[in-house]
């Protein structure tokens, strides 16, 4: 599926009337206000957001799967589909794979492939929480955890050879979420099974290259519905802690039991310097892996103004986290959704960007809680969408990539392609 730069132009001709008007008014607006717009288009145009290879197809529950056509059939495809997003808005620029969902067989093609479409591949994921084909082990107890060494031993293999495959594609991390827990209080001796899951990742962190990072994702249920041994914030910290500085927490905003502050969380793990990356999402009751900013756009803004003011903040040595999405599609066009997800990120992080920090502190320090919340407020209430726009523009993508897509009818060409009832591996 090719979009040809004349089709972009095409489509901003159109738009770019009403964009430089918009565009000038709010320039003007925060010139007059201090800020230096250019910086900002620059910040914005930088942010890059990784796509999850196991998200491009339409997700589903237990209850159902309402598969939307022209899904992705293998590896090669997934990768044309991150391709016609970074096109379209140019700030998808980054694969997250999810083993063995997407192995590469032909790595060296796969590589090329991701470079044709200017794509490069950010963390590589495990998975010891579902059984493979004639798998001697199951991992129905567990894994990194499991009272059975034989199991711990085949899920660390799986590790280390998922870090070989993210090697031949030039990752730089490995991101581990364990579905690891228990359904019934009694069933699990938790300190026996955290120094499990411990020894365990300290053989693979053995393992990890000298320049990757292992993500220890936290998520407090599901599929276990009693315990998890990464639940929280608290078990992933203590993890990375004992493991060394190439360990951090991966931060799934969809991770967390209601009403969490999380953006007290992430400015905690900064203090720390051990804020790893994050899976973006959005969510009203659990795990729902909804499109980002389309439940609680106030947390992410939150969210990423501790985010900027952590990472600008000199006394503070937080390396650059990983930007990935986590979203699975159960009504929506997946392709549609990732590109709304992105967006959604970039706002967040503009409007961050107008927060002034030093004002902010100074009305903290004088408990000046109004101050402080009108300091906030006002960049959360000011539409920076022409500011997102702008900076897509000069990378020469879509003024509208959701416009844009549905005018190409992209998503009736996949069809064409590869038919209606194509699936996608992943959830
Ligand atoms: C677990 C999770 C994890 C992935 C999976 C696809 O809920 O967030 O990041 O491995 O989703
Ligand atoms: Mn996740």
């Amino acid at each position: 599926m090719n979009i040809l730069p004349g089709q972009i132009n095409g489509h901003n001709d159109l738009l770019e009337k009403k964009h430089r008007r918009d565009y000038q008014y709010l320039e003007n607006k925060l010139t007059d206000d201090g800020h230096d717009t250019e910086e900002l288009v620059r910040k914005i145009k930088a942010l890059q957001v990784a796509i999850p290879s196991w998200a491009l197809g339409t997700g589903g529950t237990r209850f159902g799967r309402f598969p939307g056509g022209g899904e992705p059939r293998n590896l090669e495809e997934k990768i044309g589909d991150i391709g016609t997003l970074h096109k379209l808005n140019r700030s998808s620029g980054a694969i997250s794979l999810h083993i063995p969902w997407d192995i590469p067989d032909d790595p060296k093609a796969i590589l090329d492939l991701a470079k044709d479409n200017d794509l490069v591949f950010d963390a590589v994921n495990s998975n010891t929480f579902q059984d493979q084909p004639r798998q001697a082990h199951s991992y129905k107890f567990g894994s990194l955890a499991h009272t059975e060494e034989a199991i711990r031993d085949r899920s660390i293999a799986h590790n280390l050879e998922v870090i070989k495959y993210g090697e031949l594609l030039g990752s730089k991390s490995l991101t581990v979420w364990l579905a690891d827990g228990t359904c019934f209080p009694g069933q699990q001796n938790f300190r026996k099974a955290f120094m499990r899951t411990l020894e365990s990742l300290q053989e693979i962190y053995a393992g990890l290259p000298h320049d990757w990072k292992m993500l220890i994702e936290y998520k407090p249920y599901e599929p276990n519905f009693y315990s998890t041994v990464i639940q929280d914030w608290g078990s992933s910290h203590l993890l990375a802690g004992k493991l060394g500085n190439r360990a951090f927490s991966l931060v799934d905003l969809g991770h967390h039991l209601p009403n969490t502050n999380i953006e007290q969380i992430v400015a905690l793990l900064i203090m720390e310097g051990k804020l790893g990356g994050f899976h973006f999402n959005d969510s009203k009751y659990g795990d729902d892996d909804l499109t980002v900013g389309s439940i609680k756009p106030y947390q992410l803004f939150l969210v990423f103004n501790e985010l900027v003011e952590g990472i600008e903040n000199p006394a503070l040595s937080n390396p650059t986290p990983a930007w990935m999405i986590d979203a699975s599609h159960n009504v929506k066009d997946p392709l549609e959704d990732l590109l709304q997800s992105v967006e959604a990120i970039k706002i967040a992080y503009a409007r961050a960007l107008l927060v002034k920090q030093h004002e902010l502190e100074e009305a903290r320090e004088q408990n000046d809680v109004v101050k402080a919340q009108e300091l906030l407020q006002n960049a959360f209430r000011t539409d920076v969408r022409p500011l997102v726009a702008e900076a897509r523009l000069r990378s020469t993508g879509a003024l509208d990539p959701v416009g844009m897509f549905r005018e190409l009818a992209i998503r009736q060409q996949l069809i064409t392609e590869r038919g209606h009832k194509t699936i996608s591996t992943g959830l």
